[in-house]
């Protein structure tokens, strides 16, 4: 077997976006994308010679070719050992644990997240660095620069796949491929972070969870950790095992795609807590019962309560959140006494604040919630974690957040999402939104009063690099906030996000619904903004 080099020429557009370089399977399908793209990631990094390379995806259609087109390259360019999930699963967090447990150089994400997955839909690849954390903007950028005057790429010459199935080491041309559990170092670091024994007890009692993996990666994370380690009911992890289509649904947790879920929670025999997580396992819904639990509130509570976790047992160091999360962790923050910080969208942003040990706890309010404990958010964590809190203080979901509400006041939040717009309609909404930024700061908009309106930019406190362009802020007097900014995970068109707050202090008022005590700020964001005429649509495809 030997090292062979081929001639290749750019693509254009291999440009990581929030989270990695996210297309449709036919496109990474074009002969040389893929190589191209992992050549770039190689050759944007030094001094990995004989190192560690953590390797796995999310199971979905193309997974395993490119898991082979991989283990070929990354021993052509010369690692040392490549660490690959049994099947070519790992989970996102599950990534970033192993590589901080094994001091891997770095590690290669498959992902395309809670986008659908099958021969005509997403497919995803994303590079985490040793920290275990997504790569910075200065890495996928130079990435990107990489793969737009790449000329070759090195392989084997020998094609034939190496078995992933079974566990154990293998020689490829020099290489040690070592197929390794998927699930066994993650439950191993969930054991040491949360009281196993109080949450057994919680499920002896006969509380009953429904964890809906939706045929994606968290199904053997789940049926491990929840039915194995803990003894919840078998038959608790629904939609458990990995499919390369997801069943053929959005692996997506939220209202629109879990709606198996949030009927089952709905139901007169409802069990006591329902939960689901993404494609890659990285994200996380929680319900109580009849109950749904914004993401942005789940941090805020996660971090009130985390004490009762031994991982957290300490204290916080500090709270980060994404710029557009709801501002419910600030109010925790400044509680407990502790620092909150605000980022841009993407989990890469926290990766800093987590390594200088100034934030413990993270979110964002599409459903991602996590911890100094990886570099990732992590799905399945938030609900072990949830899960100890409610062994410790056998509440009702419902009751832990209205008794959170009472004491900190609620802030109603929601995220209305349109989708497949076309891009320059899409784009036409940012710059019409920029132009009128100057004139909006002291305005008044339907009777709110405009105290600033910005551009979100910001300056990561650990390295002072820059981000700017981050999201065009509306930030009222009174505290609402009105907040849109483009997706940059999609692979069809754009989508445009627009992220609607109101707080309100008067446990009298915490009963309410959330689209109706939010309905004059939603109208007035769709005016501000001119999405009817400027995007034909009169309502958004998905409400969260
Ligand atoms: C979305 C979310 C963002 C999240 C990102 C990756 O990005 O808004 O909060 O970090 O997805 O999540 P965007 O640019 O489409 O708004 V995942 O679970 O895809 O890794
Ligand atoms: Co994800």
């Amino acid at each position: 077997m030997s090292v062979i080099t081929r001639k290749t020429l750019p693509f254009s557009g291999q440009k990581p976006g929030t989270s990695g370089l996210r297309k449709k399977v036919t496109v990474f399908q074009q002969a040389n994308y893929l190589e191209n793209f992992v050549q770039s990631i190689f050759d944007s990094l030094e001094g990995f010679a004989g190192k560690t390379l953590v390797l796995g995806g999310d199971g979905r259609f193309f997974n395993r070719e490119a898991i082979q087109v991989i283990l070929r390259m990354a021993s052509a360019n010369g690692f040392g050992r490549v660490l690959v999930g049994q099947g070519g699963i790992l989970s996102t967090p599950a990534v970033s644990c192993i590589i901080r447990k094994h001091k891997a150089f770095g590690g290669i994400i498959l992902s395309a997240s809670h986008n659908p997955g099958g021969p005509k839909d997403d497919f995803g690849i994303k590079y985490n660095i040793s920290a275990g954390g997504p790569a910075p903007e200065k890495v996928t950028e130079a990435i990107y620069a990489k793969s737009q005057v790449i000329s070759e790429y090195r392989t084997l010459d020998d094609e034939r796949p190496v078995d992933i199935d079974r566990l154990g080491t293998i020689d490829l041309g020099g290489m040690t491929v070592e197929v390794i559990d998927p699930v066994a170092d993650y439950a191993e670091l969930m054991g040491k972070l949360f009281d196993f024994a109080a949450i057994r007890d919680l499920f002896s009692s006969g509380f009953r969870i429904r964890f809906d993996a939706m045929h994606a990666v968290t199904g053997p994370y789940a049926k491990t950790i929840l039915e194995g380690l803990l003894g919840a009911v078998p038959g608790s992890v629904v939609h458990g095992i990995p499919l390369p289509d997801f069943g053929g649904g959005h692996p997506d947790p939220n209202l629109v795609h879990a709606h198996d879920l949030v009927a089952a929670l709905a139901a007169p025999d409802a069990p006591d807590m329902g939960a689901a997580s993404d494609g890659d396992g990285d994200r996380n819904m929680i319900i109580g019962r009849g109950f749904y639990v914004t993401p942005s509130d789940s941090l805020a509570v996660l971090a009130a309560n985390a004490t009762l976790a031994p991982g957290y047992a300490k204290g916080l160091a500090g709270i980060a959140r994404s710029m557009p999360t709801s501002q419910a962790a600030d109010r925790v923050a400044e509680a407990l006494g502790v620092p909150a910080y605000e980022t841009p969208t993407g989990w890469k942003f926290f990766g800093n604040l987590l390594d200088a040990g100034r934030a413990t706890l993270c979110g964002e309010e599409s459903f991602g919630t996590g911890s100094n404990h990886v570099r990732e958010k992590d799905g399945l964590w938030a609900v072990l974690l949830w899960l100890n809190i409610l062994a410790k203080r056998r509440q009702s979901v419902e009751a832990i957040v209205r008794e959170h509400w009472t004491r900190f006041g609620r802030n109603f939040y929601s995220r209305h999402d349109y989708e497949g717009l076309d891009s320059k309609a899409a784009e036409g909404v940012m710059a019409h939104l920029r132009q009128r930024l100057p004139t909006l700061a002291g305005s008044q908009l339907g009777g709110h009063q405009v105290a600033t309106a910005d551009d979100f930019a910001y300056t990561d406190p650990v390295d002072g690099s820059v981000s700017t362009q981050q999201g065009i802020r509306i930030l009222f007097s009174d505290g609402s906030r009105i907040v849109y900014r483009l997706s940059g995970t999609g692979t069809e068109g754009a989508t445009l996000r627009v992220y609607i707050e109101r707080f309100e202090a008067d446990p009298a008022g915490h009963a309410r619904d959330t689209q109706e005590t939010l309905g004059d700020l939603i109208s007035i964001a769709r005016d501000v903004a001119e999405i009817v005429p400027r995007t034909g649509r009169d309502a958004p495809t998905v409400i969260t």
